[in-house]
């Protein structure tokens, strides 16, 4: 079956052209100048909407096990509220546990996955423990399973934590068979001694997760990752969930010296901070506790941040989507910041957020495109499948209505969280249609899609590899 898309602006990573779409199946099959499209195809009016591709969300933790409780999004239910956000493909992090062999933490993820899922989904692995065994898990990986990227931690000592060595011998097994490492770049040991230190001092609120991992902490161990690397022949290295001008500040100036580093940031860390949210009155900071921590409002890193996305210092905005209910989940930290298990919910959310980034002035169409869609399809090997508008691509599709308006609200979100993080924003534009691989699974307000249509994608090598 075709189907056109008529009268759009089809909008990518090199600017916005008025253009119809033509759909066979499951796949883009040509672009049109408006009115030289052939008669005959299935007809949606596109009139008056962006034409963008379906966006990618690189960084997702669905039934992530984390701080004694599990992320309270299932693959069923955090793809469907994906989908209904514009997003038609995340990339989740499956889990090896520390001591556990990483075929099996793989095969533990695809069973949580598998038939599970609304919209196409790949994954990065999360290395627990880097030894013998899983060095050389990670050449299977990436020639077998289509998982070419693997995530290490500087934080967390004795959950998913490595040390310096062990981060070493990892980039160096990428350096050989091309994958990417993912670096969660906090100091956890320096973290968890100021840690110790406010609670002797009875600093148990919210707040204090924040200011026990200041952004010096953050800045130190993205530049130990950052020549670490460089001591592994510059394997491929991007730093997730970014959050501070200072460790910023690190990736610029290793870009700049033409380094082989990338990053990305949160919508979390472009809009929140750590005095309006994370410091809410009593416990509700709880709702905000994730790591990398919010900022503090009175510097400059949202500011920083939104600039370092113009500038490519930040290549991708992920969501880090990992939700957890107050009730009984954040609830774990009631009197003891430490134990509130980190994470925010988000991945319904991320377009319309970055939208509102274009409306304010601070990114072009091009560039909020590039950063929520084209990017991360490119630096984790989907592209052209996804990410992009072209003949040949899959037809992942969102219309997106710049007219319309976004209210956020627990009332109305599909994440598996009884609190939103953005509840009462509002946002200048919408989602108004969502095909994936060529099927409408929401229009309108209207969810059509079902759990099980989303297949998973066997990634490549990335596209930006030196
Ligand atoms: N950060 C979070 O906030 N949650 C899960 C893991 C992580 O690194
Ligand atoms: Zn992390
Ligand atoms: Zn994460």
């Amino acid at each position: 079956m075709t189907t056109l898309l008529k009268g759009g602006t089809v909008v990518g990573p090199t600017g916005a052209v008025p253009a119809d779409v033509l759909i066979d199946g499951e796949t883009i099959v040509a672009l049109f100048a408006p009115g030289t499209a052939p008669e005959g195809p299935e007809i949606i009016d596109a009139t008056g909407k962006y034409v963008i591709p379906g966006a990618v969300d690189a960084h997702t933790h669905m039934e992530l096990p984390f701080g004694g409780t599990h992320a309270s999004d299932t693959f069923d239910t955090g793809t469907r509220a994906a989908a209904i956000g514009g997003t038609t493909t995340i990339i989740d992090f499956a889990v090896q546990r520390t001591g556990e062999v990483v075929q099996d933490g793989l095969a533990a993820w695809h069973g949580k996955a598998d038939g599970n899922c609304h919209i196409d989904y790949a994954f990065h692995q999360i290395l627990g423990g880097v030894d013998d065994e899983s060095l050389k898990a990670m050449d299977h990986l990436v020639n077998n399973e289509g998982i070419t990227s693997f995530k290490l931690f500087m934080a967390y000592p004795g959950v998913f934590y490595s040390d310096d060595g062990q981060i070493l011998r990892a980039m160096q097994k990428a350096r050989d068979n091309g994958a990417m490492i993912m670096m969660h770049a906090e100091n956890g040991p320096a973290i968890d001694v100021l840690v110790k230190q406010a609670l002797e001092r009875g600093e148990t609120d919210p707040i204090h997760h924040g200011i026990t991992r200041p952004q010096e902490l953050e800045a130190e161990a993205t530049s130990r990752a950052i020549w670490l690397a460089a001591v592994a022949a510059d394997c491929p290295l991007y730093i997730v969930h970014l959050s501070a001008s200072k460790a910023l500040e690190q990736v610029r100036a290793a870009r700049d010296l033409g380094r082989n580093v990338f990053a990305e940031t949160c919508p979390q860390y472009l809009y929140l901070t750590l005095e309006d949210q994370l410091g809410a009155p009593g416990f509700e900071g709880a709702k905000w506790v994730c790591s990398t921590p919010l900022r503090s409002k009175h510097e400059s890193h949202r500011a920083d941040l939104w600039q370092g996305l113009r500038t490519n210092d930040l290549s991708v905005v992920s969501t880090d989507h990992c939700p957890f209910c107050f009730k009984d989940q954040k609830e774990l930290g009631l009197g003891d910041f430490s134990r509130i298990p980190n994470g925010i919910g988000g991945v319904e959310h991320r377009v319309d957020l970055l939208y509102q980034g274009v409306v304010d002035g601070k990114l072009s169409l091009a560039r909020w495109v590039e950063t929520i869609a084209t990017t991360p399809a490119r630096m984790f090997g989907l592209y052209p499948r996804k990410g992009v508008i072209q003949p040949g691509s899959d037809a992942d599709i969102v219309l997106y209505d710049p007219n319309g308006r976004t209210r956020i609200s627990v009332e109305t979100h599909h994440m598996n969280m009884d609190h939103s993080a953005w509840e009462g924003w509002e946002i200048d534009g919408r989602v108004d249609t969502v095909i994936s691989r060529g099927e409408v699974i929401a229009a309108g307000g209207e969810y059509t899609g079902r759990a099980g249509r989303g297949r998973y994608v066997k990634r490549g090598l990335s596209d930006y590899l030196l």
